[in-house]
């Protein structure tokens, strides 16, 4: 079956312009430092950034374990969303492998924290209570429906973190996404943080792998994390040639998912039983839920689409996620317009 898939955009498969620069990648030994490809996407990467350095990681979630790693050790925490991807989807590593402990605040609707309860959050100098080391943001926020925070609020949750002697490190999956709906260089956005790692493998299309970019001092630590946790490679050049065709080419054209994101939430909106989120869609993220009268649960109405050919995250009992990307066309929006039309209509 031609599938609308809109679980999400790391549904993306690699460009022909990827699969020749793979092919053609050359590589080296990573670990000793001499994969040329890689050494070149960890400098483009840093160069995008304004960050001093980056290292190649085979995940976004491997990207920030290392980093909490790199700043918090056993018994220190972390300060970060009770929405965040960190605390509910990259399955505790933190805590499991290093022994740090996750201190949530509570993620209000656009992603951010307030700024106060971090301040509040903030442990005092006492026997009794864990050190806190690091405030964890996440731009674009996946749980709070795609919400971009915004330049001025990362700056003023990077200097209150400073100010107290904590860094901070975002979780910049989709932080491109961010920067072409707040019409903003990428470099400003990440400017307040320590660090950010983004994902090349989701709205950027690349078939595996992230950027975690920081200092020099930073990324050395990083590195060696890493390398414990099994994720130094070898000749994943021919990975990493994919990421620098995403980072060349695939960067402006998410505007077109934002754009597609739009019109599937405009025809949704219109469908008796549906209840969008109020005020998104920012990007490529469609958030929607069951009114209460629908007699169907979320995976019954899921089901329904799938025998439409029209694939879409279940995210709690009565809600959906819809993610637009790089494989969805205009013609896929309509067609999984018509079969929410189709299954609502049964109800
Ligand atoms: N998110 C995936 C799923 O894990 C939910 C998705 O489909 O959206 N940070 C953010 C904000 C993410 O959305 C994700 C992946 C990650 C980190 C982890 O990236 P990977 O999957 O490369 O480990």
């Amino acid at each position: 079956m031609d599938w609308v898939d809109l679980r999400s955009d790391t549904v993306t498969l690699p460009t022909p312009e990827m699969r020749v620069a793979m092919a053609e990648a050359e590589v080296g030994d990573d670990v000793y430092g001499e994969d040329p490809s890689i050494n070149r996407l960890e400098e483009i990467s840093a160069a995008r950034m304004g960050k001093e350095a980056g290292l190649f990681v085979p995940s976004g979630t491997m990207g920030n374990l290392s980093a909490i790693l790199a700043y918090c050790g056993r018994g220190d925490e972390f300060i970060l969303g009770d929405l965040s991807h960190t605390f509910i989807f990259e399955a505790g590593g933190a805590a499991a492998l290093g022994g740090v402990h996750p201190h949530t605040l509570e993620n209000q609707t656009n992603g951010s924290l307030i700024l106060e309860e971090i301040e509040d959050g903030i442990r005092p100098d006492d026997i009794h209570q864990p050190i806190s080391r690091l405030l964890v943001l996440e731009n674009t926020h996946n749980r709070c429906g795609g919400t971009a925070l915004s330049v001025e609020y990362t700056r003023s949750a990077g200097d209150l973190a400073h100010q107290h002697g904590l860094k901070l490190h975002l979780d910049g999956a989709r932080i491109f996404n961010a920067a072409i709906f707040l019409g903003v260089e990428v470099k400003e956005l990440v400017d307040p943080a320590d660090s950010v790692t983004f994902c090349l493998s989701k709205g950027l299309s690349a078939p595996v792998g992230s950027v975690l970019c920081g200092s020099d001092d930073f990324i050395r630590q990083a590195r060696r994390i890493r390398k414990q946790l099994g994720g130094g490679m070898r000749q994943a050049g021919i990975l990493a040639a994919a990421g620098i065709v995403a980072l060349e080419t695939m960067i402006d054209r998410l505007a077109e998912d934002h754009a597609r994101a739009k019109l599937l939430a405009q025809g949704l909106s219109q469908i008796p039983g549906l209840v969008l989120d109020p005020g998104t869609p920012h990007t490529n993220m469609v958030f929607l839920s069951l009114g209460e009268e629908v007699p169907l649960s979320g995976t019954e109405v899921a089901n329904k689409l799938k025998a439409q050919g029209v694939r879409v995250g279940v995210v709690s009992k009565n809600r959906f996620r819809l993610v637009t990307h790089h494989g969805i066309e205009d013609g896929d929006i309509e067609v999984a317009i018509g079969a929410f039309q189709e299954v609502m209509g049964g109800v």
